[in-house]
């Protein structure tokens, strides 16, 4: 297929070479590609020929990835967010609900200790009582137990409290009751005269270097006695 156009050309070469006598003149009237040397060189070379219009080949696969690029600068910082929510405070709300709670359990209990303690003694509505831990003790340290307690060392303003008092201690205990301030002149620690006493017989004699405090025996009677000596301790709380 290729050779059919070079067909005429080739012929006319055929033509030129084999009539020998036939002159290049002759010939070009039969092969018009011919072109006639006067002295048979070669002729003047003729221009670049258009680029072929030959098919381009397919694409090639993609080539291999590259190898990964340098970190690059830090970027500027973002805008600023919205202030946010308030904290939870439904865990302190059930702390406090949990003290309340205990706060009004304990309470219960106070008021059920209150009403056995005065069930125990006996207390009467309206009346003070008195106390005792059965213990001996001089009669600074029996002030300062009472006075701890909230309440004062037992004094017996009539013969219903001093009997009271004499049935709870065991044994002589001592009473809110002293000469200290002027000799002979018996006053309660409270503040104030005496407007009850039950004094045994012979007493109060300020007795030896001097009987300042006072004690009420086994009997219910009163002696004065040292203040230094130890006695059992009994307060007295108010109704
Ligand atoms: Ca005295
Ligand atoms: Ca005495």
């Amino acid at each position: 297929m290729l050779l059919l156009p070079l067909l005429p050309v080739l012929l006319c070469v055929l033509t030129v070479s084999s009539s020998g006598s036939q002159t290049c003149e002759d010939t070009l009237k039969t092969c018009s590609v011919i072109a006639c040397g006067r002295d048979g060189r070669d002729g003047p070379k003729g221009e670049k020929g258009e680029p072929g219009q030959g098919l381009r080949g397919l694409q090639g696969p993609p080539g291999k990835v590259g190898p990964p690029g340098n970190v690059g600068i830090p970027g500027s910082p973002g805008p600023k967010g919205q202030k946010g929510d308030h904290g939870d405070n439904s865990a302190i709300e059930v702390k406090l609900a949990n003290m309340e709670a205990e706060i009004r359990t304990l309470k219960s209990k106070l008021e059920l200790t209150n009403k056995l303690h005065a069930f125990s003694m006996g207390k009467k509505t309206g009346k003070k009582f008195f106390v005792t831990n059965h213990e001996k003790m001089p009669f600074s340290k029996v002030k300062a137990l009472c006075t701890e307690l909230q309440g004062t060392v037992a004094i017996p303003r009539n013969a219903e409290e001093n009997k009271a008092i004499q049935e709870v201690s065991t044994g002589a205990a001592f009473l809110g009751i002293t000469d200290e301030v002027t000799e002979g002149q018996f006053m309660y620690v409270t503040g104030g005269r005496l407007t009850y006493s039950n004094w045994k017989k012979d007493e109060p004699n300020n007795h030896g270097s001097g009987e300042d405090c006072v004690i009420i025996l086994d009997n219910g009677l009163w002696n004065d006695i040292s203040c230094q000596a130890s006695f059992v301790a009994v307060c007295e709380f108010p109704a």
